[in-house]
């Protein structure tokens, strides 16, 4: 890390100390470490082949439900498998020993920032661990049939109401779909009140959540991207710390 780095990096954690609100935006490069592809890498090896707009789509669930199925058990195995990293850990940290200040978003639908102990993490895209109904259960006069009744997945078909036939699909927000009204309001409120915003390993590429960096500059908030690489948004932020989640964090956060 050259001299200005270090600086930088000083000035930024001195900004930590002192904010009374820090809101943290991530995405999956948050988790990178952890073991989980990021997004787009997801879309390496048997997957690279296809546009993640078209596998994490309600058009290409249906046109495709095995095989995008398949994807979702895929990446549901690598997330139960993953544990939050030390990135993860100080901010979970630095939330319990400073109650009220650091708000979570997270574009993410892994539960790592949950299991490093951030429950309250405002989701934006949902949870890839969920299971919902692709389509409204058509049971009347008793509560709808729970996806967890639902027959097992085969090779051909994703898990299946024995009733209906309805498909199950996870409780992800796909692209074209409205993001969960409550956490957009949240994280547009936690970007408009923030004094810091950190937004760590995403590459902005994905709206409304890449909007959120420069919401919260033109509310007044030191907007700085945590990345090893240059983002969509880099010209949203004041500053730019070239680092990894798992390595950058720990030295904002710790022992402040
Ligand atoms: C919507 C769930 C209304 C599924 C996901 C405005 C302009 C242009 C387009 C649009 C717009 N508004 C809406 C759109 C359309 C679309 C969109 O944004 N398209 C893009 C691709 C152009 N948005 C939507 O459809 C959204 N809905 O707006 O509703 C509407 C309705 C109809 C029509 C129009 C609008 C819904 C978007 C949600 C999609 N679902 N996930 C699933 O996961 O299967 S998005 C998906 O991408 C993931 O959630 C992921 O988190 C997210 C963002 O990607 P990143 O997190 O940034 O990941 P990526 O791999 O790209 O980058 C990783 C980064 O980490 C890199 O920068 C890398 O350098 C860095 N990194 C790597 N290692 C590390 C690291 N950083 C730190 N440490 C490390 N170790």
């Amino acid at each position: 890390m050259s001299l200005t780095e270090q600086v930088e990096l000083e000035e930024l954690q001195a900004r930590v100390k002192a904010a009374r609100r820090i809101t943290v935006l991530t995405g999956a490069g948050m988790s990178a470490e952890s073991g989980i592809p990021t997004f787009r890498d997801a879309m390496t090896g048997l997957w690279s082949q296809f546009d993640p707009a078209e596998l994490a789509s309600d058009e290409g669930y249906r046109a495709a439900p095995a095989r995008v199925w398949a994807w979702y058990a895929e990446r549901r195995s690598g997330v139960r498998a993953a544990h939050p990293n030390a990135g993860h850990l100080a901010l979970a940290a630095f939330a319990r020993h400073h109650p009220g200040v650091l708000t979570v978003v997270t574009q993410n639908v892994d539960d790592l920032h949950q299991r490093a102990g951030n429950a309250d993490t405002i989701r934006l895209h949902g949870d890839i661990l969920e299971d919902r109904w692709l389509d409204p259960c058509p049971r009347r006069g008793g509560p709808p049939c729970d996806p967890g009744w639902a027959r097992p997945a085969t090779a051909a078909r994703p898990p299946m109401c024995s009733d209906c036939g309805h498909l199950v699909r996870p409780g992800v927000v796909w692209f074209g779909e409205n993001l969960p009204l409550q956490a957009l309001n949240d994280a547009e409120h936690a970007a408009d009140t923030a004094e810091l915003m950190l937004v760590v390993g995403t590459s902005g590429a994905v709206w409304p959540a890449a909007g959120l960096a420069a919401r919260a500059r033109r509310a007044g908030a030191w907007v700085a991207i945590v990345n090893p690489h240059p983002t969509e948004i880099d010209t949203d932020a004041d500053q730019r710390v070239r680092g990894t989640a798992a390595g950058v964090l720990p030295l904002l956060f710790s022992g402040v």
